[in-house]
């Protein structure tokens, strides 16, 4: 608690969106619909995505169905990939037939812990919805499931090696979301078709981003590490991929990071260049709100030890500041330049890779400038000094106090 404190006393700035955010979320939760069913789907989409729930609810009502269940349903095909204690011979032909599971509402796997087992268990409530979709919706989202599904179980046995491997393997479990987005935006009407090679640089560069903050995580995994650096780049700096989380080779798995958030940097104009053609607002949000936590993640983690200690994440007023200001692609080119500037001042003369890494940011800054709407902006990290003084800080935390606990207070379950 006085961790929370002392973040919101250096950035009080962040209170107003964490405040709006709140209760964009409370009025989320009370939108559920009365349908069983369809009130399960929405209740687990809120429990087992920390970002995404938010972004979906914002779309119209008919994708908005598809989105939750397109989620729901790879969600529980990741849920089966993700548990390292299902069988080899057990979980392949899992993945590979998921995409019939879905018409089948008497199907169910258990699998995975907390919120994701109830989800496997309740498995048939998803099935249920998804029958109600459109037909276009179906088998988007059938035609995704059935690529993701084998790329999955293609790389239950084989190790990410070349670069070539990673972008593969982001492909199946990402790129692929892209497409089908893509698709299901297109079939709503609101949007026109997204290119599969755009649609796919959308997915590579969020999934890569999570590829990296989640190194520990994924290398701790019991009762097996899970392991997603590809051997090409990782081997340039030590000899087994755990040996980056020893102390003894803090600067190599440094420069082992900064190689591989480099190369996520690659996708960066590929996926403004999608987000620019997007013409339905809450379709731009949904899109954009993750892009611009994906960079802001990177210029967090890049030359940052505590990646190998722990798990680095965003500043939740930060998020919330992110979710608040983002509104048109002005908002997005403004963000990518910040976090680049933040990135760029990161970059060590000494690092390996130093050259071609601020040559990606370059590139990047010059695209964002060159839209010509970079003036007149709040920034995200050049915060000018606060403005405030003690007695406003004490009557702001008196405020605070009253408001979260209100709203505690009327929580249901609390
Ligand atoms: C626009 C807007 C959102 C987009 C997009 C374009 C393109 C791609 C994506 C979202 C997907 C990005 C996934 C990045 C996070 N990675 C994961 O969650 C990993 O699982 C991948 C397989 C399941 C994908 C499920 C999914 C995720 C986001 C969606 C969606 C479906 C459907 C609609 C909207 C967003 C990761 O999960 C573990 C974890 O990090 O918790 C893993 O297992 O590697
Ligand atoms: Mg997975």
């Amino acid at each position: 608690m006085m961790g929370r404190v002392c973040v919101i006393l250096k950035h009080p700035d962040d209170i107003y969106p964490l405040m709006k955010l709140k209760i964009a979320a409370r009025h989320a939760e009370k939108q559920i619909p009365p349908e069983p069913h369809w009130a399960f789907c929405y209740r687990m989409l809120h429990k087992v995505s920390r970002s995404f729930a938010l972004v979906i609810q914002q779309l119209p009502a008919e994708l908005r169905n598809a989105v939750c269940i397109f989620y729901l349903v790879l969600r529980a095909l990741d849920t089966v990939e993700d548990d390292t204690s299902i069988p080899t011979d057990v979980k392949v032909p899992i993945l590979t037939a998921f995409h019939h599971h879905i018409y089948d509402c008497d199907w169910h796997f258990s699998c995975g812990a907390k919120d994701y087992k109830v989800l496997m268990d309740q498995f048939h409530l998803v099935s249920t919805a998804f029958l109600e979709l459109g037909k276009s919706y179906q088998e988007a989202i059938e035609d995704i499931t059935k690529r993701m599904g084998a790329g999955m179980a293609k790389f239950i046995c084989k190790e990410v090696e070349t670069i070539d491997d990673y972008d593969e393997y982001c492909h199946y479990v990402a790129g692929l979301v892209g497409l089908g987005l893509s698709k299901l935006f297109h079939a709503s009407g609101s949007e026109d078709l997204a290119s599969d090679y755009l649609s796919n640089s959308m997915g590579l560069f969020l999934q890569k981003t999570n590829i990296i903050r989640d190194y520990l995580e994924d290398i701790n995994e019991i009762p097996k590490s899970r392991m997603f650096w590809p051997r090409e780049i990782w081997r340039k700096y030590v000899n087994k991929l755990e040996d980056l989380k020893y102390e003894e080779n803090s600067e190599k798995a440094v420069q082992c990071l900064n190689n591989m958030v480099t190369n996520a940097l690659m996708h960066v104009e590929d996926c403004l260049k999608y987000m620019a053609a997007l013409r339905d607002p809450s379709i731009f949000r949904f899109c954009a709100i993750p892009q611009i936590m994906a960079i802001g993640t990177l210029a967090l983690c890049y030359n940052n030890i505590e990646v190998f200690l722990g798990v680095v994440k965003m500043r939740r007023g930060l998020t919330a500041k992110v979710i608040d200001r983002t509104k048109m692609m002005a908002d997005v080119y403004g963000a990518f330049f910040d976090f680049s500037c933040l990135l760029k001042s990161k970059v060590n003369k000494s690092d390996p890779n130093a050259t071609r890494t601020l040559s990606r940011l370059e590139a990047v800054q010059k695209t964002c400038r060159d839209s010509g709407v970079l003036n007149n902006r709040k920034s995200y990290i050049v915060r000018s000094e606060p403005r405030y003084n003690s007695a406003l800080i004490v009557m702001l935390f008196i405020v605070l106090s009253i408001l979260f606990a209100y709203l505690n207070a009327k929580r249901p379950n609390n």
